[in-house]
């Protein structure tokens, strides 16, 4: 195919990279410095003029550090604004630094795209620095991993990682440039048209799911994060008020249906499943979280509606799947199910249960217990949250309480680590937030022990001016480990950590925090907290023989 866009006059790799970047709609790039990629510094400050005259550059360079919280913090903001986020890290140790985060992002179906830095192509072979191959280690967690041979294609090359990252199924797109080729100017087209592919719904699907719906007396909706990515939440929305068909939201599509709705009975998740005569899954895998597939017994018929094909459960038999846009699947549903099923009992049980596990909240949520109980600290938090806050969890047992407390009222401002579980996300996560939505609360959860990874990445959040309140459940250990294990082998092993005051580490990278042990001060102290305008954190001494129930989660 002939390339027919306007060729630019020469420029090294870093501004076709940045070019291309903000062609997409990209305003942050997130990094940890190494020569391999000053190009691309030059590129995102706009040069030495600009940075001598104070001139902001196209692209807001936040540097951290350690690189899996540059990749977080493109991950988060692809979740957030649908945007693919930007990362870019050095060469050998700055690339397998960033693996971790890279293979969340792609269990994840996040968009973001990582630059590395390379070898240079003039040396491979002789041992030079950091010389390594990439591609191969990000492969198997890319959607695309590949390597830049042409100086002229630089730009090319990130314009279509873009595309790629941000078309369905989303996900991380890797590209690394050789430092000879990042430097060396050239001549290159200039980026496209976004041209982001997207699966055509087959109308036959729809109407067999549709005549599915018909027929079920107690049919139930599970909304996954994709429903949110892929813009589909007002569609959904329709879908269920058109319908009147009972809703549990998971991930991302949390909030889409606001606390106080008469169809959202994710409180009632256990019965809902074990009841259910249909269930509907859109935009969500089949896994663990929702015990693959089955639910109640003899299992429900399962309806799988996927962005793309290659989503779709293989490991159960369907009773019928779609995929495609998913705004488009819910409209096409109201315009063959356009009057309200007769299931209005089945929905208002449901719902008068999911009533009932929230009224039972109430004692734990306000706990006297010493020490504390953790549901107190959600008991303090919720009452203190915006409409539009942003809560992000990076922990274990003390982010599962959260999840089942506390009920967002916006879809898209509920983070947290998904499918991948990975511990550490929270500080890159909290970042893209505070970038993100400038105006509204950003509230990090944090296990003790998911502390450890990242904490350092606060004084990236000082010195780049991003408030954050942090709220430690510190319960001195790895509860989300240490109780299995006891309950497994009566006794638990490398689950113990320090009464530490992390508001001390805080402290000392530039912003504030305390430590609290008595239920009463947790309040102010969240008050100071979200007046501070600095990242503050609140190191809550939580009890630790308080397990998450998981048996009984949100029945
Ligand atoms: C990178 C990583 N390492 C280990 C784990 C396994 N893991 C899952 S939850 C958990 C315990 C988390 O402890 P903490 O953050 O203190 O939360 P708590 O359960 O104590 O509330 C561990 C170790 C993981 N998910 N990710
Ligand atoms: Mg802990």
């Amino acid at each position: 195919m002939t390339d027919t866009r306007p060729t630019r006059p020469a420029a090294h790799g870093g501004t076709q990279a940045i070019e291309a970047a903000v062609h997409h709609g990209v305003t942050t790039l997130f990094t940890l410095s190494g020569a391999h990629i000053f190009p691309l510094y030059d590129a995102a400050v706009g040069g030495a003029a600009a940075v001598e005259s104070g001139t902001p550059g196209p692209l807001r360079l936040v540097d951290v550090r350690h690189e899996q919280t540059a990749v977080f913090a493109a991950e988060a903001t692809g979740k957030l604004t649908r945007v693919p986020g930007f990362a870019a890290v050095t060469a050998g140790p700055g690339v397998t630094n960033a693996v971790s985060a890279v293979a969340g992002a792609w269990v994840n179906g996040s968009p973001l795209v990582l630059l590395g830095g390379r070898a240079p192509d003039g040396r491979w072979g002789s041992g030079a620095l950091q010389e390594i191959d990439h591609p191969p280690l990000l492969a198997p967690v890319t959607k695309a991993a590949s390597t830049v041979h042409d100086a002229a294609g630089v730009g090319r090359a990130v314009d279509a990682a873009f595309t790629l990252a941000g078309s369905a199924h989303r996900g991380p797109v890797f590209v690394d440039v050789p430092m000879d080729i990042l430097f060396t100017p050239a001549e290159y087209a200039a980026p496209i048209d976004d041209h982001r592919s997207m699966a055509t719904l087959d109308p036959q699907d729809i109407a067999r799911i549709a005549e599915l719906l018909r027929r079920a007396q107690r049919p139930l909706l599970v909304l996954g994060s994709d429903v949110w990515a892929d813009g589909a939440e007002m569609a959904a929305r329709a879908f269920v008020d058109a319908t009147g068909v009972p809703v549990i939201a998971n991930g991302m599509a949390r909030g889409i249906l606001p606390p106080d709705h008469p169809l959202l009975v994710t409180r009632a998740r256990g019965a809902a499943f074990a009841a259910a005569d249909l269930v509907m899954v859109v935009g969500t895998p089949l896994d663990f979280r929702l015990g693959y597939g089955r639910f109640g017994d003899p299992p429900a018929p399962v309806v799988h509606i996927v962005d793309s094909p290659g989503q779709l459960a293989g490991h159960l038999d369907l009773a019928a799947c779609a995929s495609g846009d998913l705004g488009g699947a819910f409209l096409a549903l109201v315009r063959e199910l356009p009057d309200p099923l007769p299931i209005s009992d089945w929905s208002i049980r449901l719902r008068e249960r999911a009533v009932a596990a929230i009224a039972g909240d109430a004692v734990d949520l306000a706990s006297e217990a010493d020490p504390i109980h953790p549901a107190r600290v959600y008991g303090e938090l919720m009452p203190r949250l915006a409409n539009d806050a942003v809560v992000i969890g990076d922990g274990g047992d003390f982010v599962s309480f959260a999840g089942r407390y506390v009920e967002p009222r916006r879809p898209g401002h509920w983070l947290d680590p998904g499918p991948y579980g990975c511990l550490g996300t929270g500080p890159g996560y909290a970042m893209a937030a505070r970038l993100a939505h400038p105006a509204s609360q950003v509230v990090l959860l944090l296990g003790d022990g998911a502390a450890g990874f990242s904490l350092i990445d606060v004084d990236s959040l000082v010195r780049h001016d991003l408030p954050v309140v942090i709220v430690v459940g510190n319960n001195r250990g790895w509860n989300l480990e240490r109780h299995p294990m006891r309950f497994l082998y009566g006794y638990d092993v490398a689950a113990d950590l320090q009464p530490t005051a992390y508001d001390e580490v805080v402290k000392a990278l530039g912003g504030a925090g305390e430590t609290i042990t008595r239920p009463g001060d947790i309040g102010p102290a969240l008050d100071r907290a979200f007046d501070s305008g600095v990242p503050y954190l609140v190191n809550v001494m939580t009890d630790p023989d308080i397990a998450y129930p998981r048996s009984t989660t949100g029945v």
